[in-house]
């Protein structure tokens, strides 16, 4: 197949371009280079050493004979381009990745509230208003999030997507209706990608166009088959306060003798999965496209659920690591039960990775070996959520 995926420098993007590339499809990477640009602006590097972009690519053929062509393109603003390279290429599918995709960077301040919204909505309508204007019949695959739904229920599991609601109709009776689960955002960032579901909704029922959308849990782990095969195609690790995320903050923390950080009582919830299982669900959402005129295609992209103190245990377990409860930066629930049904991708023939398989070699082969890479007055997370819970 001919596949597009933008946003293909960042973290989930590269992995996910390269593993394409391996399997065989022809590859297009579109992309700003803007994470790169955001390490600059909070003066943090990626623990591991990741190369520029030419270097990248001129390694991918080296090491696996295949070519993957880049694009430096702002899908966000540069309309007319991407609508160019659409036509040109005709892809058979899209992997949508470009947008902003740090909670605690989309509340910094309404500078960045502003960016994230102006970046990640405006690449979302233009990606979709691109493929009907150019006629292609692409399948877009976007990198949606688990954090759309919020992260508790009344009891049930958190379906895929859709949610069978009663409703009281005036002459007493009841009809059923499918509506998409209701909406609970716990960032900018987040909010962005419940409007994201609104729009392709919209292109779907007016346009027929053929969307899946894949909401991922928290990513941990830092490398993928590919990545794995040179060390000039590492992918990146952030562990910094405003895009580390949790599990991979925690190994490095233990690498460096640093306590782990929990938020409040650490009782939050929240969904997983490793890096390289976030690659094979994308290849499986591309191999499995819904039909033209399917209703939006939505699949939870996790295999695992866990308490931010519990994972906190392990990886001290592990390590030995010293853990504390440090004020929590942000407004979200302090303890919170998480059940998610993530049949449709397991039915696919996804194999997870779980955590004790994948944490040791984590450690061991990233957290430990680029430690000295680490500035720990990155690690604390200094973004609140609200102007009451900084400090005076
Ligand atoms: N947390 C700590 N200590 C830390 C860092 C985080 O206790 O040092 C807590 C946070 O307060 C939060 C939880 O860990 O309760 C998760 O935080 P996170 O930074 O790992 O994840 P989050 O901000 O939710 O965002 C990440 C990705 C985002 C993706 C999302 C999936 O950055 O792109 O959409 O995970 S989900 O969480 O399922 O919405």
């Amino acid at each position: 197949m001919k596949i597009c995926v933008i946003g293909g420098d960042g973290f989930c993007g590269w992995p996910t371009a390269l593993h394409l590339s391996q399997r065989g499809h022809e590859v297009v990477i579109i992309d700003d280079l803007s994470r790169r640009k955001i390490d600059v602006e909070l003066e943090v590097e990626s623990l591991t050493p990741i190369k520029p972009m030419s270097v990248r690519l001129a390694a991918w053929e080296e090491v696996s004979g295949r070519k993957i062509r880049f694009e430096n393109v702002n899908v966000a603003k540069n309309y007319a381009r991407l609508l160019y390279l659409l036509q040109d290429f005709a892809p058979d599918a899209i992997v949508h990745f470009a947008e902003q995709r740090a909670a605690p960077y989309s509340m910094k301040s309404s500078y960045h509230k502003r960016y994230t919204v102006d970046n990640n909505l405006n690449a979302t309508n233009n990606v979709l208003a691109a493929i009907v204007e150019s006629g292609i019949d692409a399948h877009l695959v976007h990198l949606g999030t688990m954090g759309v739904y919020g992260y508790g229920t009344a009891g049930m599991k958190i379906p895929e997507g859709y949610l069978t609601v009663k409703v009281p109709i005036d002459n007493g009776d009841e009809v059923s209706q499918e509506i998409l689960y209701p909406a609970n955002p716990g960032s900018i960032y987040h909010m962005t990608k419940t409007q994201d579901q609104l729009m392709f909704a919209f292109y779907n029922k007016n346009d027929a166009l053929k969307v899946t959308d894949l909401h991922q849990g928290i990513v941990w782990g830092t490398q993928t088959n590919e990545t794995k095969l040179d060390e000039r195609l590492i992918n990146r690790f952030d562990y910094d306060g405003d895009y580390g995320t949790v599990l991979n903050r925690f190994l490095m923390q233990a690498a460096i003798g640093y306590p782990l950080t929990v938020h409040g009582t650490g009782g939050q919830t929240r969904a997983f999965i490793h890096i390289q299982d976030t690659v094979r669900c994308i290849e499986l959402a591309i191999e499995n496209p819904p039909q033209r005129g399917e209703r939006v295609r939505i699949l939870n992209q996790m295999t695992e659920t866990h308490r931010v103190r519990d994972l906190a245990q392990i990886v001290a377990k592990i390590t030995g690591a010293a853990v504390e409860n440090v004020k929590n930066p942000r407004k979200e629930d302090a303890e919170n039960d998480l059940h998610v049904e993530n049949r449709q991708l397991l039915g696919l023939g996804l194999d997870p990775i779980t955590l004790e398989e994948g944490l040791l070699e984590e450690v061991t082969e990233i957290s430990r070996k680029y430690a000295e890479r680490c500035d720990r007055s990155k690690i604390p997370c200094v973004s609140f959520w609200t102007s009451d819970q900084r400090p005076a």
